[in-house]
């Protein structure tokens, strides 16, 4: 190209710039990859570093004054974004014996997903659930929510959960809304165990008309998954990259559990030795049990219970574990396969 030519360029680009427009030449590649270039990065949070640092967060503020007292787990990747993949935020909330977390709601759905400690208890929508170590639990988007911890003398005990919500879903569609409840906790409706009476056993209330997307069975307890995976252990093949692994599912759809976020138990067995895959959904697994190492392209990281890491979009993922292990995961993966976008590579 002649001197001549490459000025007129310059020049041009620069009054562009000035005007707000950009030529598309320039940016092609990055605009429209060849394939998926997730600025999330694979990372892991060793359960063992990151409880000091929450035990700490417990000496500076009360979760009343917090409102939630959660410490972020920032993809390294996504700085400033407080997200953890692209799509999805995570962090770790701890309620002392006798604090509340105050009632709110708001448009983002969360999940919980308890990694120590039981007996605190978080009510959705008028119904309480009592939380132990392993359960998976659903606040569906606009609904009330508040957690509560008896306090010590009534057996309260520190509990720590992972929080998984679709906030970076949510801004970027800007539909985001939240309100506060006008009391600290909101009002007792219905007696605990009611939504799994009505729908947590193939069976559901005559009449019983489906609103909202979410499932109505709210916590999803680890006895049963647990159980559920021993004994399939015992009766199916493995599947060579991912052992046993089942979804979570919403009985009155047949569908995801939640509508923005796919939610995963699965189980490895000893010595097992997984093959390579990959997808467009990058995933966030909470080791509940066992140890073993993941590599995540090209990276490799060894894990025990309650560790927590991230596989980017698109990023080989293999397991190689030591001991039993099962692994809770979750994905923007439901929202992928609404829009055709879904892609797995084995
Ligand atoms: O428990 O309602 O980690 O609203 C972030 C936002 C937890 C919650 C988070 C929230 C909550």
């Amino acid at each position: 190209m002649t001197d001549k030519k490459q000025n007129q360029r310059a020049d041009f680009y620069r009054r562009l710039d000035e005007q707000h427009m950009f030529p598309l030449w320039q940016q092609m590649h990055s605009l429209v990859p060849a394939q998926p270039a997730d600025a999330c990065v694979p990372a892991i949070w060793r359960y063992s570093q990151v409880r000091d640092y929450l035990a700490e967060a417990g000496e500076i503020i009360s979760s009343e004054e917090a409102v939630r007292r959660v410490l972020i787990l920032e993809n390294p990747g996504l700085s400033g974004q407080s997200s953890i993949t692209s799509s999805l935020y995570a962090g770790l909330q701890m309620l002392l014996p006798g604090e509340t977390a105050p009632s709110h709601r708001h448009s983002q759905s969360a999940l919980r997903f308890v990694m120590e400690g039981s007996g605190a208890f978080t009510v959705v929508d008028g119904e309480r659930t009592t939380m132990h170590p392993g359960d998976f639990i659903i606040t569906p988007s606009w609904a009330w929510h508040d957690h509560g911890n008896p306090e010590a003398e009534q057996g309260g005990e520190k509990v720590v959960w992972l929080d998984g919500l679709d906030i970076p879903i949510v801004r970027f569609f800007n539909a985001g809304f939240a309100e506060v409840h006008e009391e600290l906790v909101q009002p007792i409706q219905r007696a605990e165990g009611t939504s799994p009476a009505r729908f947590g056993h193939n069976l559901m209330p005559v009449r019983h008309e489906v609103n909202g997307r979410t499932s109505p069975i709210f916590n999803y307890p680890y006895a049963r998954s647990r159980e559920t995976l021993d004994i399939l252990l015992r009766q199916q093949a493995l599947d060579p990259y991912e052992g046993i692994k089942l979804s979570y599912r919403n009985p009155l759809t047949g569908g995801w559990a939640m509508p923005t976020i796919a939610t995963f138990i699965q189980l490895l067995p000893a010595g097992f030795n997984g093959l390579p895959s990959r997808s467009t959904d990058a995933t966030v697994y909470s080791v509940v049990e066992g140890e073993g190492v993941v590599r995540i392209g090209e990276r490799q990281f060894s894990f025990s219970p309650r560790d927590i890491f991230v596989v980017p979009s698109w990023a080989a993922v293999s397991f190689s574990v030591s001991s039993e292990t099962v692994l809770f995961s979750f994905s923007d993966r439901p929202v992928q396969e609404a829009l055709g976008l879904l892609r797995e590579a084995r």
